[in-house]
């Protein structure tokens, strides 16, 4: 039987790269305080109420992600407080080092920032791999050009939704599809995370409950990498201006002093 790893909070960096390495995901436990996922959580709740079903914006969207499941982007804007999610030193740390900083990239940034909602009655996402979003790049293990982390802001259980994950398919080749007995649930309690990397094959669970499941998505690349956000035209730009440089710069903003005028 297959089994997604979970490692405690103090877990050092080269005991989740070795799992990561081995399985392409693991669960870090206590990643985020739960008092920072309550208070996060109360100031999108209502933007989340306010929104409707399926409120992906492009046809193929909508069939990948589902019915039942509300996505949001520009979540900096949405909540202040989103920033000690995204800016994680934790998950920066292990951002730089699974990317390889120095080595493989001059320095790293966010690809997309996403809030995922899974609502009662919403089925199993495909399985997928997200670095499929890049086709055109191939990336041969172990290298690494997406690193995930999908943050639990509420428990995530059997029942609710929580993701499906198939450890080690990231070393499959790409045809191989995942038995039902490869597969594995990331259960996990509020303030954890689901570290994963961008060739490990995974999908939204079902939601057989009547609340909601709220994970909040961040995907990492190196600064070579198109992202898939644009993130200046998903937030807005007073909120970004506000960030510190090193901040600003995991948005693709640049120093003043690298814009030309023409
Ligand atoms: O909802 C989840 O837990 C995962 C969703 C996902 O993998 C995706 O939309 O790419
Ligand atoms: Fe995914």
């Amino acid at each position: 039987m297959t089994e997604l790893t979970t490692l405690a909070k103090d877990a050092t960096n080269d005991e989740i790269k070795a799992v990561l390495d081995r399985d392409g995901g693991c669960i870090l436990e206590g990643l985020v305080p739960v008092e920072t996922c309550d208070a996060l959580m109360a100031e999108l709740r209502p933007q989340i109420d306010a929104a409707p079903w399926n409120n992906a914006s492009g046809k193929e969207d909508k069939a990948f992600f589902g019915v039942k499941t509300k996505r949001f982007h520009g979540v900096a804007s949405m909540s202040p407080l989103a920033q000690a999610l995204y800016a994680h030193p934790r998950l920066l740390e292990l951002a730089n080092d699974v990317l390889r900083r120095g080595e493989q990239c001059r320095d790293i940034r966010l690809s997309t920032i996403e809030l995922m909602v899974l609502g009662d009655g919403q089925g199993n996402q495909m399985l997928h791999r997200d670095f499929d979003s890049w086709p055109y790049i191939e990336v041969a293990h172990p290298d690494v050009r997406l690193f995930s982390a999908n943050i639990a802001l509420c428990d995530f259980t059997a029942d609710n939704g929580a993701t499906v994950v198939v450890p080690g398919s990231h070393l499959w080749p790409p045809d191989r599809q995942a038995k039902p007995e490869e597969t594995c649930l990331a259960v996990m309690k509020k303030g954890s995370a689901l570290l994963y990397t961008g060739h490990v094959i995974h999908g939204g669970g079902e939601n057989r409950t009547p609340d909601i499941r709220t994970g909040f998505y961040i995907g990492y690349i190196p600064s070579w990498l198109r992202g898939l956000e644009n993130h200046q035209v998903t937030n807005d730009m007073a909120t970004l201006r506000k960030l510190d440089a090193r901040t600003q710069r995991l948005f693709d903003m640049q120093d003043e002093g690298f814009v030309l005028i023409v």
